[in-house]
C-alpha cells in the first residue's frame, strides 16, 4: 500500500480489494471541477430517467449515458444502443475530461491503454439502491471497468462469482475511483440504499460514472 502524504488524514493512494480490483481514494478530486458542469451539460441533452427492468420493475437509480454506446433497459431486456430511446438521437459524445480521467485511473490500477466507448451515468437520490447484479452485457470482458463516485457517499457491495457468495462492504466517497479487471470483472456487486448526507456541490444526490468498453 502506498500512502498519499498530501491527504489529511492520510489514505492509501491505491488499495487492492482483490487481485483485479482497486480503490483509488480521491483520484477524481483534481477533475471534480470539470466533472460537475459536464454532467449538467449531459443531462440537458440526455436527461436522467428511471428505466424499466425486463421483470417490470422501475429502477430506483436514474440513468443516462454518453459515448458511442449507451446502456438501456426495458421489458425486452438489457442492451447497448448507439441512440437514446427517449430522444431518438445518438448519445452525447464523451467529454474529454471523462475520457482522460478513465484512462488515467485504469493506468494507475495497472490497465494500460483503456479506451472506453460507453459511460453509464447513474444518479442516486436518498433511498435509491442497486441490487446485486453482474455486468455482462459488454462484448469485451477483457477490458476493465472504471467507476467514479461523485456527491453523496455510498456503501458498495462487492460479492463473488455466484449471487449467494458473501459480500464485503466498501464505503465510497466523493472523488473515489474503483477499477475492476481480470476475473473480478464478472463479480456480483451492488449499492446499499443511500442515506441522505448532502454534498456541498452535488446536494442530495450521488452520481456514479461507469466507464466500459462495450462494443
Ligand atoms: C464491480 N454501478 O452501473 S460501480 C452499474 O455505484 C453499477 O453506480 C454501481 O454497478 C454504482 O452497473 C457500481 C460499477 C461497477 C461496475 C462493474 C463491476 C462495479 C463492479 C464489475 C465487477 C465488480
Ligand atoms: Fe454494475
Amino acid at each position: 500500500m502506498t500512502l498519499d502524504l498530501f491527504d489529511d488524514p492520510p489514505r492509501a493512494a491505491r488499495e487492492a480489494i482483490s487481485a483485479g480490483a482497486f480503490v483509488l481514494p480521491g483520484f477524481a478530486l483534481p477533475f471534480a471541477e470539470e466533472l460537475l458542469p459536464a454532467v449538467r451539460a449531459l443531462e440537458e441533452r440526455a436527461p436522467f430517467r428511471h428505466m424499466l427492468t425486463p421483470g417490470g420493475f422501475t429502477m430506483s437509480v436514474a440513468l443516462t449515458n454518453c459515448g458511442a454506446l449507451g446502456w438501456t433497459s426495458d421489458r425486452r431486456g438489457y442492451r447497448y444502443s448507439p441512440t437514446d430511446p427517449v430522444t431518438g438521437e445518438p448519445w452525447p459524445a464523451m467529454p474529454d475530461s471523462f475520457t482522460r480521467l478513465a484512462r488515467e485511473a485504469a493506468s494507475a490500477a495497472g490497465f494500460e491503454g483503456f479506451a472506453p466507448d460507453a459511460c453509464l451515468v447513474n444518479c442516486y437520490e436518498p433511498g435509491a439502491r442497486l441490487s446485486l447484479h453482474q455486468d455482462k452485457d459488454e462484448r469485451d470482458h477483457g477490458a476493465p471497468i472504471v467507476s467514479v463516485s461523485l456527491g453523496m457517499p455510498a456503501v458498495f457491495l462487492f460479492g463473488g462469482l455466484a449471487r449467494t457468495d458473501k459480500t464485503v462492504r466498501i464505503p465510497l466517497r466523493h472523488g473515489d475511483v474503483v477499477v475492476w479487471g481480470g476475473q473480478d470483472r464478472l463479480r456480483y456487486h451492488g449499492v446499499l440504499p443511500l442515506k441522505d448526507q448532502p454534498h456541498p456541490a452535488f446536494g442530495s444526490v450521488r452520481v456514479n460514472l461507469t466507464f466500459r468498453k462495450a462494443g
